[in-house]
């Protein structure tokens, strides 16, 4: 069987599977799978990383580290001690390799309304040693671009009833209504308890003419696929809030540098928290997949990504 003949074999079933997972994936800009690290240190560099490079945040008196062993999603975690009345923060410092892989790709103007806009989202799993249940237990991501006309970022949870939420926090005359702090926050139906997974995830979307933009929240315990389109609490929608930014004020959306995740802050108590599979885009994707993502399984499965690789090699020496 000649070359061509292969291509013409394969070709469809790789299209049909293109059309699969690319669906999904919306546009992927940066993503930690933390499949190991070169040591235990601040400062030592993470593997798994794309669209840029992480390394560990460990402030001395807790731990911060990524365990290569299989955790609670797919391959190594991150995993973090955050002793009681230590400093912050215990994680993972995010490099993106250039703004257009970093939260500052996030935002942009409208060329024909001149509206600001905010478009893309996030995702994470996280697990948490107690029912997540005071206040600062979580605070996963904290980043703040107000010195240069931007957006501070905030996602975190916990207090006595195990509220989850998202704030976006602007300069006075952000948001054109005498607010400066829009929170998206969870239904309280929604509670992180100890020791289970949860996928987390938030997207961002602007209506291109009214400048109109929601904010979603979304959970579900497990690693299971976050539909971006999900309405319900069964189906992981958690919460959503609206808000206009104004123009005059918001110059810049968030930070386009580097920027820490994972326990950021004290909470009162001890807490050891595992994350795993953060992952930033500047489109919002139709879900944030479960990990290993199904297309991946499908392709190694079957074992089509070999027959893919072996048919480029082959057309790349012919
Ligand atoms: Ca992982
Ligand atoms: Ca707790
Ligand atoms: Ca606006």
């Amino acid at each position: 069987m000649n070359v061509f003949c292969a291509v013409r074999r394969v070709v469809p079933r790789l299209a049909v599977l293109a059309l699969l997972c690319g669906t999904a994936m919306g546009d992927l800009i940066y993503q930690a799978t933390f499949s190991g690290a070169a040591g235990s240190s601040n400062g030592d560099a993470i593997y798994g990383v794309t669209g840029g490079t992480a390394t560990i945040r460990d402030n001395g008196t807790g731990t911060a580290e990524v365990v290569a062993a299989p955790g609670p999603v797919a391959g190594g975690y991150l995993r973090t001690f955050y002793p009681n009345g230590a400093a912050a923060p215990y994680g993972a410092r995010i490099t993106p390799a250039s703004p257009a892989n970093s939260l500052a790709a996030l935002f942009s103007t409208d060329p024909t309304s001149g509206q600001r806009q905010l478009e893309g989202g996030l995702d994470f799993f996280f697990q948490n040693d107690t029912d997540l249940d005071r206040g600062e237990e979580l605070r996963f991501i904290d980043n703040d671009n107000r010195g240069s006309g931007g957006l501070r970022l905030v996602v975190q949870g916990g207090s006595t009833s195990g509220d989850l939420y998202v704030e976006v926090i602007g300069n006075t005359g952000a948001f054109g209504d005498g607010t400066t702090n829009k929170v998206t926050k969870a239904t309280s139906a929604f509670q992180i308890l100890a020791n289970r997974l949860y996928h987390l995830g938030v997207t961002f979307s602007t209506d291109d003419a009214t400048g109109q933009t929601t904010v979603r929240l979304f959970g579900l315990e497990g690693n299971r696929a976050l539909d971006t389109s999900a309405a319900t609490l069964a189906e992981g929608f958690l919460g959503s809030l609206s808000f206009n930014l104004d123009e005059s004020v918001v110059t810049n959306g968030f930070i386009s540098g580097a920027y820490d995740i994972g326990s950021l802050r004290n909470s009162g108590a001890d807490k050891v928290q595992y994350f795993d599979h953060y992952r930033l885009y500047d489109a919002v994707p139709s879900a944030f997949l479960e990990v290993p993502e199904p297309c991946t399984l499908i392709l190694t499965s079957t074992g089509l990504l070999g027959v893919f690789t072996s048919l480029r090699r082959r057309r790349r020496a012919a």
